[in-house]
């Protein structure tokens, strides 16, 4: 059941049950104005959990340059479960349902080395 279905540029439904996301053109710098958008959709019962091996974006006050936004369920309006930039170790970030929105983004002038997670889904207490 493993399938991954191409939406625009870097944008993907993602539908296995774990796999690698990770900034366009990685491990080299991702160019400004990119925007991605990854929809995990896990078996109904399991949650996901996103597992950071590197980040590094452009840092600003409030992520407003560049960011790395998780929500917790398949839409933009879903709840924020992190807003990220700079370079830093991220923990891991656990949904509580099997749906999440992962959504980066870049402005118009410099950029960074990006992200690179591993994410898995599990039945809910398997990952607690
Ligand atoms: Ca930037």
């Amino acid at each position: 059941m493993f399938s991954t279905t191409k939406k625009s540029g870097c944008s993907r439904n993602l539908t296995a049950s774990s796999g690698v996301i990770q900034s366009p053109n990685y491990p080299s710098s991702y160019s400004n104005v990119e925007h991605c958008v990854w929809i995990i959709r896990a078996l109904p019962g399991r949650r996901i959990q996103l597992t950071f091996q590197s980040f590094s974006l452009q840092s600003s006050v409030f992520c407003r340059s560049d960011s790395l936004m998780v929500r917790n369920g398949g839409t933009p309006s879903s709840s924020l479960l992190a807003r990220l930039c700079g370079t830093r170790t991220v923990s891991p970030i656990t949904s509580t349902g099997n749906l999440m929105y992962i959504e980066f983004q870049s402005d118009a002038t410099i950029t960074g080395r990006g992200f690179r997670l591993t994410w898995s889904s599990a039945r809910r207490k398997e990952l607690l």
